[in-house]
């Protein structure tokens, strides 16, 4: 059971495609709510889901780009728009932050909150195709900041082993290559005490090895916060 004086845990789960973070979500709201854990799942690009419709939609991989913005993010993804670069990756910033009132009160109210991609993908995505590293990660500076990033790294040959890359822009092996150097990048920066601690702690986990053992390993992070986290939120890289 929660601490009722502690406002619930925000847990961001990051990778690349077939990382296996939508299965490992599963899992851990799951385990939490097992715990008697309030948990909600968030996805972004998407909306807020409740456990429940989480359950029979979501991880039926029904796309869930339900805000004016996540449609166009979609549109977008699906190749049934095109857009600039700096347009499409203030759209996904924009997206995070029309949803992130709502995230605040829902960690505020004592749920833990577990997210599908936040910021660290929108750096990652559109810093691999040329734009700038700084640049990317200025719309996202002051957005709440998780308390824990899991970063679930995969090989892109071994990703593409589970069954292939969908149809959308950026399930192609050669980007995902680029994505996860930014990734790598990223976790250096933000393990080497270089940077100020504002954007949580970060977790790479070994998303090649069984369903199980990641699960086991993804738990033994999530523990030590599963009752609830006492300090206020922190604002990303602010
Ligand atoms: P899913 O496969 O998880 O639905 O993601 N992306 C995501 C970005 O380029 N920028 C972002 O800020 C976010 C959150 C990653 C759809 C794709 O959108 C990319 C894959
Ligand atoms: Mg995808």
């Amino acid at each position: 059971m929660p601490d009722s004086k502690k406002r619930g845990a925000f847990i961001v789960i990051e990778g690349l495609d077939r990382s296996g973070k939508s299965t490992q979500a599963a899992k851990l709201c799951e385990r939490l709510e097992h715990e008697d854990i309030p948990v909600k799942l968030q996805k972004f690009p998407g909306t807020c889901l409740s456990l429940s419709y989480a359950k029979s939609t979501y991880f039926a991989s029904v796309p869930d780009r339900t805000t004016t913005i996540g449609k166009m993010i979609d549109s977008y993804l699906r190749s049934e728009s095109e857009l600039d670069d700096h347009t499409i990756h203030l759209l996904f910033s924009a997206n995070r932050w029309e949803l992130a009132n709502s995230l605040e009160k829902t960690l505020n109210a004592g749920t833990t909150v577990l997210c599908d991609r936040y910021a660290f993908s929108g750096i990652a995505f559109s810093a691999s195709k040329g734009l700038s590293y700084e640049w990317c990660r200025a719309p996202d500076v002051s957005l709440p900041a998780p308390d824990l990033t899991l970063f679930l790294d995969i090989t892109p040959e071994k990703a593409k082993e589970r069954g292939g890359y969908g149809e959308e822009r950026y399930e192609k092996e050669e980007t995902q290559r680029r994505v996860r150097q930014v990734f790598a990048r990223m976790g250096e920066e933000m393990t080497s005490g270089s940077q100020d601690s504002s954007h949580g702690q970060w977790i790479t986990v070994d998303a090649g090895r069984g369903v199980d053992i990641v699960a086991e390993d993804i738990w033994t992070h999530i523990r030590p916060l599963a009752s609830g986290v006492s300090g206020p939120l922190n604002r990303l890289w602010s």
